[in-house]
């Protein structure tokens, strides 16, 4: 387990946008033999949201936002790329993922395909402001099993019941299985637009994605 120390410095450097001491903490954590998904999910993560409630009451503003977002996406990047795989194997199905049309938000959305990746799942990153046509062109163009899309905003919730029209509409919706997830996304979201699962967090979205492809 990592030391409360070690946490509490990795959250600070979010908060004082420092790029070079987060990737220090993450190589002492690696040296280290320890767990930098444990890092990434005791620290980073707590403190990138607090920043969100922060700016939410007007006590940080979106420069500031932008900056730890920075530093948060690169220290998801280098955590995503140090995690050994699981299996060599891959497991059989193809699965997409993506943040739908009009939100630029991805830094859940990369971890949740960096753990399908580990976890040996093919997964296609489309990454982030997809519109339903490339969804749709996509889920064609691989034969995927799974469709997942990300919202992270309220304002951008619509485009996961919108996926599952367009789903129907390209007369595709009864050969993949979708899945939604993002802050604002719940499992009577899901229900709602007929999603078939909801991914509460990145680990919860593997659970799901497996049992979709069973
Ligand atoms: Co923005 N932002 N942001 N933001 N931002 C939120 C979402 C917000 C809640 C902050 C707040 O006000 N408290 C708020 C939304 C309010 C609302 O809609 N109700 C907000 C806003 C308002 C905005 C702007 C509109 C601000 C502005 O311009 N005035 C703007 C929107 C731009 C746009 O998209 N069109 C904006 C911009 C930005 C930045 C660019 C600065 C940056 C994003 C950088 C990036 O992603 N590359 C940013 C950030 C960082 C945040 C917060 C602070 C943190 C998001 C994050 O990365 N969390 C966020 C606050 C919050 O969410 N509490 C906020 C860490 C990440 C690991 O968690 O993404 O939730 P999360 O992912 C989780 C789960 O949700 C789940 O697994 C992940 C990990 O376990 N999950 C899935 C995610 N995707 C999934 C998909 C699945 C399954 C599970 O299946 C496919």
């Amino acid at each position: 387990m990592i030391s409360s120390e070690i946490l509490e410095k990795a959250r600070q450097t979010i908060f004082d946008f420092d790029k070079d001491g987060a990737e220090q903490i993450i190589d002492q954590v690696l040296s280290g033999g320890e767990n930098p998904l444990e890092l990434l999910e005791k620290a980073f993560i707590p403190a990138i949201n607090e920043i969100g409630e922060k700016f939410n009451v007007g006590e940080m503003f979106l420069p500031e936002l932008i900056q730890a977002a920075e530093v948060m996406k690169h220290v998801t990047n280098l955590i995503s790329e140090a995690l050994p795989k699981e299996s060599n194997v891959k497991q059989k199905g193809i699965v997409i993922v993506g943040t739908v049309e009009g939100d630029i938000h991805d830094i859940g959305k990369t971890l949740v395909v960096t753990l399908l990746d580990v976890h040996g799942l093919t997964v296609h990153d489309l990454g982030r402001d997809v519109s339903m046509d490339v969804f749709v062109e996509k889920v064609k163009e691989t034969g995927a099993d799974v469709v997942g899309s990300g919202a992270l905003l309220t304002t951008t919730m619509p485009k996961q019941k919108e996926l599952e029209e367009a789903l129907k509409e390209a007369g595709i919706r009864q050969d993949v299985k979708t899945i939604v997830g993002g802050a604002p996304v719940t499992q009577r979201w899901a229900d709602r637009i007929g999603a078939d699962a909801y991914g509460e967090d990145a680990h919860d979205a593997v659970r799901k994605i497996r049992e979709l492809l069973k």
